[in-house]
């Protein structure tokens, strides 16, 4: 059997899936398609995710993109526990949070505060503290939103779902960034989730490294 994941160790979305390969105890290659210098772009790599978006998913000739779709896939095609609560309506509120990190909150807490903060002085940029302001506000909002929708001591209920998978390297980038650590702290449920989460096997396994 044959699993790669395309993407770089530190992209959030790819961490996300790799989390999931990793819970499932699924054997897979990285395969480092380093977008910030350009892969993603690729021939090679458009053939896989014709955004040139990372990761893509290929399991025995099977090519997979939209990290959603792979998660899933992972869940469903591999045997391990399950990373979908089998009940309709808290699966729903898992599918719920992860539309809202895909829609609101990655774009904020990583498009905009992570990559004002750390990303564009590692490049040797200034950060634009407009944007750096904005994505904070919207920050604020989003984890209003999802620490009302916390069910338990992980996001929904007492099992790991793909909610957690999917908020934990976005938020793990999100307090690189002081502000972004104290706009955790103003959602308490979130702030102690995250700590949780740091003990798990999966997240120290696929710990980013930057830079
Ligand atoms: N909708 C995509 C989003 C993936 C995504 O935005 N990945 C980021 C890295 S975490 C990326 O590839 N950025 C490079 C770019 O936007 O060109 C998914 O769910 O897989």
């Amino acid at each position: 059997m044959s699993v790669i994941l395309h993407g770089p160790g530190y992209s959030t979305y790819a961490r996300t899936a790799r989390l999931a390969l990793e819970e499932k105890g699924v054997a897979y290659e990285l395969n480092e398609v380093d977008i910030l210098s350009g892969q993603g772009q690729a021939p090679e790599h458009l053939a896989r995710q014709p955004w040139g978006k990372v990761p893509a998913f290929e399991h025995d000739g099977f090519i997979l993109f939209e990290t959603f779709a792979i998660t899933r896939y992972i869940d469903e095609a591999f045997p391990g526990p399950a990373l979908q609560p089998a009940d309709a309506r808290v699966r729903a509120r898992m599918t719920q949070i992860c539309g809202i990190i895909d829609s609101y909150a990655y774009g904020a807490m990583v498009g905009k505060v992570f990559w004002q903060a750390v990303v564009v002085p590692m490049q040797g940029g200034t950060a634009d503290a407009a944007v750096l302001e904005a994505g904070l506000e919207s920050t604020r909002r989003s984890l209003a939103v999802i620490e009302s929708l916390v069910q338990g001591d992980l996001l929904c209920g007492g099992q790991v779902t793909l909610a957690d998978l999917h908020l934990l390297p976005v938020l793990d980038y999100l307090v690189m960034v002081e502000a972004g650590q104290a706009a955790l702290g103003g959602s308490p449920k979130l702030a102690a989730w995250h700590a949780r989460m740091a003990a798990r096997p999966s997240v120290m396994k696929t710990q980013p490294k930057l830079g």
